[in-house]
């Protein structure tokens, strides 16, 4: 039995969630067009005939200046420190900057590093040529192309990862494949289906605080939940003409949500304005968004 910790790196919108879903078989981290959907670390495990992988999703690197940046910021080093490999994923539909180069150089020399070379489904085959070929001059690096939307190449990824495992001792039981609770999962599924239906106009301030999370003896979960924006203006927007846009995001947060705890739920969501929340030390921990460790 090989194991050990692999922390999933890269700027917003490269495919990190799609990736980690895709190895491990289940939705563990929620994945939109936007960037900087993911805030938090969150595991996913991957149980395989005689290895586990734990994989470690993290939030886009950005610079922010608000306290969730910070936080966001916070996660993806701790995700670092306490994982035996990074494997960064690249958006390999767009050019490979300087910069991107000279963070993976700097991750290499810290640990065993593997670039992914993602969305090779929409990439311009020259452009991705392009970055294969100058990271494959760093040492160190195992470079590896696929898709993570159509799972493309994932084997030779997966056997490339396999390598980097060194421990023998399995860290989660067979049955688990995420740290976090069902309540966590929940909000996050909210968001994501805000996050879908909501046009630019709100960009990255929407949060979702859980007010409840309960199953009754007659089987059905009833969550409501508030779906928090940053300004007056936005409110209407995601309420939509006559409910209309709130009411896609439930039946489709609904959806997921019945598959998630397998039973019934009934949804309600509220939409609550708390203007600069993601500077507001008390809305940001009521959110989970608070240092744990
Ligand atoms: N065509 C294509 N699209 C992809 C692929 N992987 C991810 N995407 C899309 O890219 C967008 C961003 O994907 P995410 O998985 O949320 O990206 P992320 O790196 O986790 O983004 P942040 O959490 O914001 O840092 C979504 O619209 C995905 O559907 C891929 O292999 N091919
Ligand atoms: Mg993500």
């Amino acid at each position: 039995m090989k194991s050990g910790f692999i922390a999933i790196v890269g700027l917003p919108n490269a495919g990190k969630s799609t990736l980690i879903n895709a190895l491990v078989g289940e939705k563990v981290s929620i994945v939109s067009w936007r960037p900087q959907t993911t805030r938090d670390k969150i595991i996913g495990v991957m149980h395989g005939e005689d290895f586990q992988a734990v994989f470690i999703d993290t939030p886009g690197i950005h610079k922010g200046k608000d306290k969730l940046s910070k936080y966001m910021e916070e996660e993806v080093a701790s995700a670092k420190g306490s994982s035996d490999g990074t494997l960064y994923v690249l958006d390999g539909s767009k050019p490979l900057e300087k910069d991107t180069l000279t963070f993976i150089e700097s991750l290499s020399k810290g640990a065993p590093t593997i670039v992914v070379i993602n969305k090779m489904d929409i990439a311009d085959k020259a452009v991705a040529m392009a970055s294969a070929s100058r990271l494959s001059r760093l040492k160190n690096i195992e470079v590896v192309p696929i898709s993570a939307a159509t799972k493309e190449n994932l084997p030779e990824l997966i056997k490339v990862i396999r390598s980097l495992l060194k421990d023998d001792v399995a860290y989660y039981p067979e049955d688990m494949y995420t740290d976090k609770p069902l309540r966590f999962m929940a909000a996050e599924i909210i968001r994501e289906k805000a996050l879908k239906f909501l046009l630019a106009e709100i960009p990255h301030g929407i949060g979702v605080e859980m007010k409840k999370f309960e199953t009754g003896e007659d089987g059905v979960t009833r969550v409501e939940a508030d779906v928090i924006c940053e300004k007056d203006t936005h409110k209407p927007i995601i309420i939509g003409k006559g409910g209309e846009t709130l009411k896609k995001i439930s039946v489709a947060a609904r959806r997921e949500l019945e598959s998630l705890v397998d039973g019934q739920v009934y949804l309600r969501l509220f939409v609550k304005v708390k203007s600069g929340w993601k500077d507001n030390v008390a809305v940001l921990s009521t959110l989970g968004y608070t240092k744990k460790d």
